[in-house]
């Protein structure tokens, strides 16, 4: 342990006190001017604790006060550490009138209200709304908003707010008026404006009681026609959670806004969503495939959060998993109803594995409700969001939908209106199913990923199969209890050719099932099945029923017969990971060694096997070829040699790319030829056909310079929509021919003007891996295009950038240095961001001790500004493991 103490604001969870007063209601009224905003709020404040301070949390610069009419002065209040302390108010209801400015166009945290193009914007989750006016700026304070904006007509024709538009109307010098009303009570989080001359894109919804609900998108007027797919996708998310969950949208407005600087990708602000145009903007000449779910299920997600983070809020910023994770859940299962769910759940799979077990092994671990923080923004993480997720889709596991339905609506409608915690949540649940979830919550307080250790003996004597498991809750950084968990293992027994083998877990009664759910509660566990007659293969974890880490020593034919012939996607692809890990380890080791690189003969097998026969979906196909990425890897190799472990993968995929490359040009070639046009901007149907043309042409590359040439002469003809043509792009993209240049720097020209394909164009650079890369990252700093106050831009380079292992890690520490600079400015002006880029330092610990020791001189650098963010400085320490005190 380091031994150097830093004093600190550290909140912690078990210090919860219910808030000393309420609000009955606020009114807003927003002043723009030119440079800056006069904000006038009058709060009717009704004490709940004799005698309490009045203590609101704000940094804006105040004009003035009056508490009941009365101005204050100085002798009455005074602010301190960002909180204003109101003397002497009384003990009955009051008004209280607040005036202070903000300004907007200097404000580059994209926090609070801040300037974007030629509008003005507001982010208040989590603590925005104190840099805009002094309030109880905590979740569980909830009232009415009340809001009348003032702006200049020309400049400001579009005045938004929560809620209905009351009023609006001219006022002298040019200038126009809007009032907004919000009928739902709502914490300050959720407060919204936005101000601007934006184009509007209008439909509507009925609602199943048949309530007509106006959809209005705010865009600048050039991308109004890149919103209907956003539209459709809202549409169908309001018919969904009726259809599912028999929840109805309760206003009869719904307004979503796109900006182009947003920290993150969307905020649910009651009735008036505020967008990142990624996650809006979309048609085929400038959005791939992916692009489009990732809209569907962003607009799903924010839409979702109406229910579960609007109507029923979070109680304390510990209880963000409550309406993250629930949300997550819901716009999961929602996409996977609209397609491909086993391919979907794969992808939640990929992304909790790289980056949630990442996470929990890193010095940033903590469980889904942290007991402590010093910034909330930190905590809006992979572990929150997607674990958390996790944790809710168990109750479902468990209870089925109905009784996963059941839970949830007891759970909105006694808390609704009202603050709530994971407790609430997880009682309801419990309620409406009578169970006991003592045990259960744990995944609440606990972190680390479990892991699961399984093996099977067969008794040819008494022709019983007993699978024995066991479990174990890793130490983490976050240095939680870790007492046994309660696992739900999906589970079936398949024969050599694949088929289900009938489940007989009693032995006096006759019944078998096809599958069950082993219940894991304890440290050690048997399960016994009996009429086992023939040795059998355990499927284990399917649809991935945990999060955890199961190993079971499966020999090379049983994962063959697993991959190729079980009938779950998840341990189909899980068993082509497992071979695709064997592999790179082998290779590895030799690498160690300093030995040959080893065959990999029976992987060759089954790669042409999925060539050959598909998987009857071509999205699971184009996600069985791929090898295992590096990032998923380096908590169970570590300590490792990032480049090594590189060059081990890199050596297998070249390896693949080469024995197979003819299976792959025919292939190819063949879906060239099949490969129907496009006829509509995004179609699910055909989207695994392109997944899988992108998979072959990056194959085809990796083998041979000359699949650079052929795309290159095809380049033209093949581009007919974004999915192909940054397939392509992406394929070339790692080779040394000077075509790649050629081809990019003309997809940049083309590009010029759309700053979300341009953003396209910089990931490319930055992901590649061809020489000289850090250099033309360093000079796309300079483009013109770029910006380094732009989130989208930065993460699409030096976000980009971090996850390319040979540039990142790089030996002479040139990759770490050049982010470390990059998060020494950002953290200037916008500490979400910079701090956001900080957490790539936190595979620290699970690297070798050179690459540990440039990772720390860097991680020093930029601890040692006195003026560090308390965003970055959390990361910083906790990496470099200084103890905040
Ligand atoms: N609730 C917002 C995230 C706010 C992040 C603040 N740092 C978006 C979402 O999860 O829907
Ligand atoms: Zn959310």
């Amino acid at each position: 342990m380091n031994s150097i103490f830093i004093m600190s604001d550290i909140q912690y969870r078990k210090n919860y006190c219910p808030p000393a007063f309420s609000v009955e209601k606020i009114d807003l009224l927003f002043d723009i001017r030119e440079e800056k905003v006069v904000v006038t709020a009058t709060s009717v404040i009704v004490p709940q604790t004799p005698n309490a301070t009045c203590v609101l949390d704000g940094t804006a610069h105040v004009v003035g006060i009056a508490l009941n009419g009365d101005l204050l002065t100085y002798d009455d209040f005074f602010i301190e550490n960002n909180q204003l302390h109101i003397k002497n108010t009384p003990n009955q209801t009051f008004t209280l009138c607040i005036q202070t400015e903000v300004f907007p166009h200097k404000n580059k945290t994209l926090s609070g209200l801040y300037a974007s193009g030629s509008g003005l914007f507001t982010q208040c989750e989590a603590e925005g709304f104190r840099n805009i006016t002094y309030f109880f700026d905590r979740p569980d304070v909830l009232t009415r908003y009340f809001v009348r904006i003032e702006a200049d007509q020309k400049t400001y024709p579009v005045l938004l707010s929560n809620g209905n538009l009351k009023d609006s109307g001219s006022l002298k010098d040019g200038r126009h008026f809007v009032e907004w009303e919000d009928p739902f009570a709502k914490p300050s989080y959720l407060f919204a404006l936005v101000a601007g001359d934006l184009a509007r894109s209008e439909d509507s919804f009925i609602t199943m009681s048949g309530r007509k609900v106006a959809i209005h998108f705010y865009t600048n007027a050039e991308d109004q026609h890149k919103t209907a797919f956003a539209i459709e996708s809202l549409k169908n998310a309001m018919r969904w959670d009726e259809e599912r969950f028999g929840l109805e949208y309760d206003l009869d407005l719904y307004m979503v806004v796109a900006v182009s600087d947003f920290n993150m990708g969307a905020m649910e602000n009651k009735g008036l969503n505020i967008f990142n145009t990624k996650y809006v903007l979309a048609d085929e000449h400038s959005a791939t495939d992916t692009d489009f779910e990732n809209i569907e299920n962003v607009i799903g997600h924010e839409y979702f959060h109406n229910y579960t983070g609007n109507r029923v809020t979070c109680r304390d910023w510990f209880q963000l998993s409550l309406k993250e994770g629930l949300t997550v859940f819901r716009d999961q299962e929602f996409s996977g109803d609209r397609a491909s769910r086993a391919v979907r759940r794969i992808g939640q799979v990929k992304l909790l594995r790289s980056a949630q077990f990442a996470e929990d092994a890193s010095p940033t671990a903590h469980p889904v409700r942290p007991d402590s923080y010093e910034e909330i923004n930190n905590f809006y993480t992979v572990t929150v969001y997607d674990k958390g997720a996790e944790v809710v889709r168990l109750y479902q596991t468990m209870f089925g939908e109905a009784g996963f339905k059941a839970g949830l609506r007891l759970y909105l409608s006694r808390f609704d209106g009202q603050a709530a915690t994971c407790d609430d949540f997880m009682n309801a649940m419990a309620e409406a199913n009578h169970a006991d979830l003592t045990q259960f919550s744990r995944w609440y307080s606990q972190a680390g990923t479990p892991v699961v250790n399984v093996s099977g003996s067969l008794n040819t004597l008494t022709n019983t199969y007993t699978l024995t498991i066991q479990q174990f809750v890793p130490e983490t950084a976050a240095k939680t209890m870790r007492m046994p968990m309660l696992i739900p293992i999906k589970f079936r027994l398949l024969d050599h050719h694949g088929n289900s083998v009938p489940l007989r877990q009693d032995a006096k009664s006759d019944e078998s099932v096809l599958e069950t759910v082993l219940m894991l509660t304890k440290n050690e566990q048997h399960f016994v099945f009996y009429d086992i007659h023939t040795p059998v293969i355990p499927s284990l974890l399917r649809g991935f029923s945990a999060p955890v880490r199961l190993n079971f020593a499966y020999s090379d034919k049983e994962l063959n017969i697993i991959m190729r012939h079980d009938d779950d996607a998840f341990t189909r692809w899980e068993a082509a990971q497992t071979l695709y890990r064997q592999a790179i380890v082998a290779n590895l080791e030799a690498l160690k060694a300093g030995s040959v690189l080893p065959n990999h003969a029976a992987l060759l097998s089954n790669i042409r096997y999925i060539l050959q026969n598909g998987t009857g979906d071509d999205a699971l196909t184009a996600l069985m070829l791929q090898v295992t990425e590096e990032t998923a890897l380096f908590n169970e190799l570590a300590p490792i040699d990032p480049l090594l472990l590189f060059t081990a993968r890199e050596s297998l995929i070249d390896y693949i790319a080469q024995h197979c490359q003819r299976d792959f040009q025919a292939a190819c070639e063949k879906l060239l030829a099949d490969l129907p046009p496009q006829t509509q901007p995004y179609q699910p149907e055909t989207a695994g056909l392109r997944a899988l043309l992108n998979v072959y042409l990056s194959y085809l590359c990796q083998a041979d310079d000359r699949a650079v040439e052929w795309i290159a002469r095809h380049y033209k003809d093949w581009a007919s929509d974004m999915t192909r043509e940054l397939g392509m792009l992406r394929a070339i993209n790692h080779s040394n021919n000077m075509l790649r240049l050629v081809l990019l720097n003309r997809f940049a020209d083309c590009y010029a003007n759309d700053a979300l394909v341009l953003d396209k164009y910089f990931a490319l650079l930055a992901s590649s891996h061809a020489e000289g890369s850090l250099k033309t990252v360093q000079t796309a700093l300079t483009h013109p295009a770029f910006s380094m106050e732009n989130p989208n831009k930065v993460y699409s380079l030096i976000g980009a950038f971090t996850r390319n292992t040979p540039l990142f890690h790089a030996s002479n520490g040139s990759g770490y240095h050049f982010v470390g600079d990059a998060i020494r400015k950002i953290d200037r002006y916008n500490p979400q961001l910079a701090s956001r880029l900080t957490k790539s330092f936190s595979q620290l610990p699970l690297v070798d001790k050179n690459h540990q020791q440039l990772m720390r001189y860097e991680l020093n650098l930029i601890a040692q500004n006195p003026h560090l963010s308390k965003d970055t400085k959390e990361i910083v320490h906790k990496i470099l493991d200084i103890e905040t005190a």
